[in-house]
């Protein structure tokens, strides 16, 4: 399948531009100018477009039908997602080690037990487990799975993730894949079919942060590299890069990285990432993901769930940017301490776009506070959120949540455009939803 095929799911339909009722003019077949909206009306305009925009999901950890058993979806991996497993150990008796001694549906069981029977699911984790139980007509109160298990059970995963999708309002995702990662290596090898809804990217986490460990598998697979880096390696890993590339045909190219990052920097990380990931991201005219801030197995007793956050040193951002400036950026930053500095950094370099409130930062209040910011600094020109969803069903409750937050803000912010003397059209706010949630993205990758 060529570039254009599988770049098609992001040309979805421009924006939807019919006439709502309060718009309706009686002009008898002669055009008029869009009606300007009154404060009133703003409020029920942004609802209603939030309400009926698709949106682009920019970064997950899902996967099509064709990936099999990589793909979680159902009750019992909704229930045993890290973020709800790190809640667990807070309130439960039961160690780390006892819990993953467990088989899932019993690690599930002891979670719904604890974080729903004995407490209230408040947390904003527990409270999207509730949201899907609900958009499902499933109980939500019930004393153990047994409804919720059958539901899931009765579901073929074809029929399932579309629909899925679009009770989520998603028209398609991004997915995180990993070419060192075995399980993924062998569906790509495999020949898997792209799927129309799911868009592939490359991650280099292992090959970036851990290459002491990943140059062997290689060197395995006939790459000529060793690890010092020395001889052909970095022709090599742009070699393995352009495979993967013809392979996967990625949107992007992405990493996470540490509180800890500097660049340029003396290091296999900082010397893979200037000779070959960014020239390769230049040759393929793919954007560069960077996901700063985490801090890996803080607990590592707590697996997935143990990773942390901290403040980094965005002058390493400023280095990229300044000296890279054919190549693009995506950035996100996982400390609330860096959100300020970033908006910043995107009004300096039009070759960064921030997008995200990454992991901690997804609560309705840090949202809040970084969206407002956001728009206060760099108007539509960055991309609010993604889901980060790491089980199926958990687009529902993220997105339906992120329109719900950004509805009072951008009500409020056209509302004081309105008060300034600007005028607002239902046009306009299609336009700028659209920008946020889908073109932003689709052009910064398709460039
Ligand atoms: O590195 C990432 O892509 C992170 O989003 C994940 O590793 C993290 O575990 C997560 O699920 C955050 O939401
Ligand atoms: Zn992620």
């Amino acid at each position: 399948m060529g570039q254009d095929a599988w770049f098609s799911p992001f040309r979805i339909a421009p924006t939807n531009v019919e006439a709502k009722p309060f718009e309706q003019s009686d002009s008898g077949g002669q055009s008029h100018p869009p009606l300007t909206l009154t404060a009133d009306q703003i409020q029920s305009a942004v609802n209603d477009v939030l309400a009926t925009s698709q949106f682009i999901d920019m970064h997950t950890h899902l996967y099509p039908p064709a990936f099999g058993k990589m793909g979680l979806w159902g009750i019992d991996q909704l229930l045993t997602y890290h973020y709800l497993e790190a809640e667990f150990f807070r309130y439960s008796e039961m160690t780390p080690e006892q819990y993953w001694s467990l088989p899932k549906a019993a690690q599930a069981e002891a979670i719904w037990q604890t974080l729903f029977v004995e407490n209230s699911p408040v947390s904003e984790a527990t409270r999207g487990v509730i949201a899907v139980l609900s958009a499902f007509g499933l109980p939500t109160g019930a004393s153990g799975l047994t409804e919720g298990r059958a539901f899931f059970k009765s579901q073929t995963v074809e029929e399932h993730v579309p629909k899925v999708l679009a009770m989520a309002g998603v028209s398609s995702v991004v997915m995180t894949n990993d070419p060192l990662d075995a399980e993924e290596w062998k569906c790509w090898m495999n020949g898997v079919e792209p799927h129309p809804q799911f868009q592939a990217v490359l991650r280099l986490d292992r090959l970036l942060r851990e290459w002491s460990q990943p140059w062997a598998l290689l060197a395995g697979q006939g790459y000529a590299v060793d690890d010092q880096l020395s001889g052909k390696s970095i022709a090599e890993i742009r070699r393995f890069l352009s495979n993967w590339f013809e392979r996967m045909r990625p949107v992007y190219m992405a990493v996470s990285l540490p509180d800890s990052f500097q660049f340029p920097e003396d290091t296999v990380c900082g010397k893979i990432l200037r000779e070959a990931v960014l020239p390769s991201c230049r040759e393929f005219n793919l954007p560069l993901s960077a996901m700063i801030g985490v801090r890996r197995q803080v607990n590592p007793r707590l697996r997935l769930g143990g990773d942390g956050a901290g403040r980094a040193d965005l002058r390493a951002l400023e280095n990229l940017c300044l000296n890279y400036p054919d190549n693009r950026f995506l950035v996100s930053v996982l400390s609330r301490e860096n959100q300020h500095e970033l908006c910043v950094y995107a009004r300096k370099f039009n070759n960064l776009m921030p997008f995200g409130c990454w992991w901690f930062l997804n609560n309705p209040s840090v949202v809040e506070e970084i969206t407002r910011e956001r728009i206060e600094m760099l108007g539509t020109s960055f991309i609010p959120q993604h889901s980060d969803a790491r089980v199926l069903e958990q687009v529902i409750y993220k997105w339906r949540n992120t329109r719900h937050t950004l509805t009072p803000i951008l009500t409020e912010t056209y509302r004081s455009l309105a008060r300034d003397g600007g005028k607002v059209t239902r046009q306009d706010i299609q336009r700028d939803v659209h920008r946020l949630f889908c073109s932003n993205f689709a052009h910064w990758a398709s460039r």
